[in-house]
């Protein structure tokens, strides 16, 4: 799977190209290509964002930087994704859904948002991950990442995943190892007798 990430921030990302994902970048499973939105800036001061129309606090980010970085990506099998507060919340059937495409856009706002008039251009699917304020669309589209990249074929072990659609819960039943005594507490009898 081929991610492209629209950002003002691409250093955010970094952390992700560790751990699990990190290993599918490297063995080829998922390419993750940041896109420096400001490299689109034809501004000598590489400035992308201007105050809002109307009034208000906080700056908007410009249509025009967002569309050439999206027109340097897009592609016509490729879903775009704009992750949004005022998008539909991600939830684990839409992480399946995503995990079969084969190509996704991931455009993340900042500061005040970005320009109506190119979101209604590029038409993307909008997403939010839930109803608390962030700072911007990058820990969103790094929770899309991670939450797809367990689906796509070759990223875990597929014992997880497996185990998950077979008992269909995120969350099911508390989890032990040893040591078999820890501060007084027994590890649940049920899960350490050997009687059949
Ligand atoms: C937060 C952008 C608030 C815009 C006046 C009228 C992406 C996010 C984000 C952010 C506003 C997600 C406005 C959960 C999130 C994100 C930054 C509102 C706009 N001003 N999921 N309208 N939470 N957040 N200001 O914050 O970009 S997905």
């Amino acid at each position: 799977m081929k991610i492209d990430v629209l950002t003002l921030f691409p250093e955010m990302f970094e952390p992700i190209k560790q751990s699990i994902v990190g290993k599918a970048t490297e063995k080829n499973i998922i390419d993750i290509n940041l896109i420096n939105i400001r490299d689109f800036s034809k501004d000598k001061h590489k400035k992308v964002d201007d105050t809002p129309y109307g009034g208000g606090a906080g700056m908007v980010i410009r249509p025009d930087v967002v569309y050439d970085a999206f027109k340097s990506v897009e592609k016509p099998n490729a879903k775009t994704i704009y992750l949004t507060p005022q998008g539909k919340t991600l939830n684990q059937n839409k992480v399946k859904e995503l995990s079969k495409e084969e190509h996704l856009i991931l455009i993340c706002g900042h500061y005040e948002g970005i320009d109506q008039r190119v979101i209604e251009e590029i038409n993307p699917e909008e997403i939010s991950i839930g109803d608390y304020v962030l700072t911007g669309g990058e820990l969103p589209a790094m929770v899309l990442i991670d939450s797809v990249s367990r689906y796509v074929d070759g990223v875990l072990n597929d014992e997880s995943v497996k185990e998950e659609t077979f008992t269909n819960n995120l969350l099911e039943y508390p989890q032990y190892t040893r040591p078999e005594i820890f501060l007084n507490r027994k590890v649940p009898e049920v899960l350490t007798s050997r009687k059949p």
